[in-house]
């Protein structure tokens, strides 16, 4: 197979984000765009000679083109193997499980999550290590480095593989092998969830809908739901993924996710909703008239993980971001298990997961996931919480309840600026983060400021350091405002703003989250000055 050196130059616009690359379809379609980034990625990774790879997307649109120039690149490059999910496609969580049960060296994985996908719309690259996570930050500095040197990339002349037929395969020197995307990970989660007691709830007439938003779970959906559970056939709607996710935006929250709530919350609900995203990592729980936020998700997954064979023995601990909010550690707190704050980005849990310091861990993103894998996994954590509902015979709402009345509610929402003029919500940070020292004791409406900073993480296992990770303020009785700017935003930047107020008499913990959460809301506006600083009166997305 003739090999060949192509010259080119840095690309401006390659710095990866909180997890890889991110960009608008049109620009990775540019030329020597996708193909500098791949090379700079072998490099900066200490090349790949010899090496074997996982590859696999969320199938969005360009999916099955980048899949065949990074298999070219990868022979030129010397790989020993690549291994496929067919069709190209492997939801993220099977990637990860595909890496650490082939014992491969690390692997690429295709998708934008949860951001629409279509020639209009967005499509991303991140590269995950041997360990089945996404790269550190020194690993992804490095990538980054290497884009800006970059002078060549090596790529095979060939025709493309046809990704559809499974089994070892030829490519010059390369072998690909094509895998079945959704067996493994089957076969995975029959080890950590009692798959027989879900069979029984649902032979007992259990109704459950899962909203696969036309993306990558669709299938393992199918499979695992339905087939092996037996759950009835239409238990998984928008099943088929398509490129441009049915036109939909795959993210799985109260806003994108609207049909799915107004079932959840219409006459004759069933019992139990989810939902994922683009590539499966993300989840949505939602009860009959009974929303979970993600945060009080991984607070009650963590309260009741025992009760599934994977996690018998305890957890060795949790971990959540920062801007999640804090019910797991009052969960984890009458445990008697460590909690670890991080920043942002599911690679700071990696050192913890596998140095064995956390069982479980989760974002506010809608993101949970333990220590089978090293990714989020949003199947994962609707089993589980199957599992629970299965051994508990409560329903969600009442599950919901009992956790609140024993560790009081964190009453929680995000506010999402989008698109923002990135001057502006540079100016509204700095702004912010210069007067973070005088801020406390001061009143903001109805609110005293009790401590404000910009956190910064030390990994207690490989001392790296992370600053610049979020601006939080915390207020007297129980409330707590955080600004940050989005890491994975394809234009101008994203304002987040997470409010949090925890509530701990027993009398109050059905309220309306919007009502209890309007003073810290007002103090935080108040304080960061985001809307006069950044011409926006509303958020454009609240979840
Ligand atoms: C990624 C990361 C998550 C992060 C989320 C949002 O998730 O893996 O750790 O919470 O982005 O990040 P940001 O607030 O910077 O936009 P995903 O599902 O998009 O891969």
């Amino acid at each position: 197979m003739p090999m060949q050196n192509v010259r080119t130059s840095p690309i401006e616009g390659q710095k990866p984000g909180t997890s890889g690359l991110r960009k608008k379809t049109t620009v990775f379609q540019r030329p020597h765009f996708l193909e500098n980034y791949v090379q700079s990625t072998f490099d900066g990774i200490g090349g790949i000679e010899g090496k074997t790879l996982v590859i696999g997307g969320d199938g969005r649109f360009f999916n099955d083109q980048a899949i065949q120039i990074i298999l070219r690149m990868a022979s030129a490059n010397g790989a020993k193997k690549c291994i496929v999910g067919q069709g190209g496609l492997l939801s993220t969580p099977a990637a990860s499980h595909l890496i650490r049960l082939r014992a491969a060296d690390g692997g690429l994985i295709l998708s934008a999550s949860h951001n629409p996908g279509g020639p209009d719309a967005d499509f991303g690259l991140k590269y995950n290590g041997p360990n089945g996570g996404p790269a550190t930050e020194a690993v992804t500095d490095e990538i980054f480095k290497r884009t800006t040197q970059i002078t060549c990339y090596r790529i095979a002349a060939a025709d493309d593989l046809d990704l559809s037929k499974l089994g070892t395969h030829s490519f010059g020197d390369m072998t690909v092998e094509i895998v079945d995307p959704v067996a493994d990970y089957a076969d995975l989660m029959k080890t950590i969830i009692d798959f027989p007691k879900i069979r029984s709830l649902f032979e007992g007439g259990f109704r459950m809908c899962f909203d696969a938003m036309h993306a990558i779970t669709g299938p393992y959906a199918h499979t695992i739901l339905e087939d092996m559970l037996g759950a009835p056939k239409g238990t998984v709607i928008n099943g088929v993924p398509s490129p441009d996710f049915g036109k939909g935006h795959p993210d799985p929250n109260p806003i994108w996710a609207k049909d799915l709530m107004d079932r959840m919350y219409g006459a004759d609900a069933p019992d139990f909703g989810a939902a994922s995203d683009g590539d499966g990592d993300r989840n949505m729980v939602v009860g009959r008239g009974a929303y979970v936020t993600p945060s009080d998700s991984l607070a009650l997954l963590t309260a009741h993980a025992h009760l599934a064979p994977g996690y018998r023995d305890g957890l060795a601990g949790v971990a959540r971001s920062m801007p999640t909010s804090r019910a797991v550690d009052r969960v984890a707190a009458s445990l008697g298990i460590d909690c670890f704050e991080t920043p942002t980005g599911w690679k700071f849990f990696g050192n913890l997961l596998d140095a064995g310091k956390v069982t479980l861990c989760g974002e506010e993103s809608a993101g949970t996931g333990s220590d089978h894998v090293r990714e989020k996994d949003g199947l994962w954590a609707v089993l589980l919480w199957l599992n629970i509902l299965a051994e508990t015979g409560k329903p969600v709402s009442e599950l919901m309840n009992d956790l609140w009345q024993a560790h009081g509610r964190c009453y929680y929402s995000r506010f999402d600026y989008e698109d923002v003029e990135s001057a502006k919500a540079g100016a509204m940070m700095d702004a912010l983060r210069s007067k973070l020292n005088a801020l406390v004791g001061v009143k903001a409406g109805d609110l005293v400021v009790e401590a404000a900073d910009e956190f910064s993480y030390l990994d207690p296992v490989d001392w790296s350091q992370s600053s610049g990770q979020g601006i939080r303020i915390a207020f007297e009785g129980g409330a707590r405002a955080v600004f940050r700017l989005s890491g994975t935003g394809t234009q101008g930047a994203t304002i987040r703003l997470y409010l949090e107020q925890l509530e701990t008499d027993p009398a109050k913990l059905q309220v309306s989250p919007d009502v209890v959460l309007q003073k810290v809301r007002d103090a935080a506006l108040s304080i960061s000055q985001l809307e006069p600083m950044t011409g926006r009166t509303a958020p454009d997305v609240i979840t």
